[in-house]
């Protein structure tokens, strides 16, 4: 699998699986887990600032469990699309 759009989902996938293996759950991000990512890959969105963190992954914690898995991140990622798309 490479190139186009099934080269982007599995980048994504990837991506997740990085940051989600670094500690505990390997399926679910923790907010740290969260942050070491926002830095790393979205350089500029307030990945420094803990107030910032607490804000991205309030909104992605989408059931409000303490942890974004698979699911919560490909929404923030299709939002993060449509930001772009504007
Ligand atoms: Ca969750």
């Amino acid at each position: 699998m490479s190139g186009g759009l099934l080269g982007a989902i599995a980048i994504l996938k990837k991506t997740f699986d990085k940051y989600a293996g670094s500690d505990g759950d390997k399926g679910t991000l923790s907010k740290k887990e969260l942050t070491v990512m926002l830095k790393a890959e979205i350089p500029g969105v307030g990945g420094d600032k803990q107030e910032e963190v607490d804000k991205f992954f309030k909104m992605l914690d989408e059931d409000g469990d303490g942890v974004v898995d698979f699911n919560e991140y490909i929404v923030f990622v299709a939002t993060l699309a449509m930001l772009f798309n504007n």
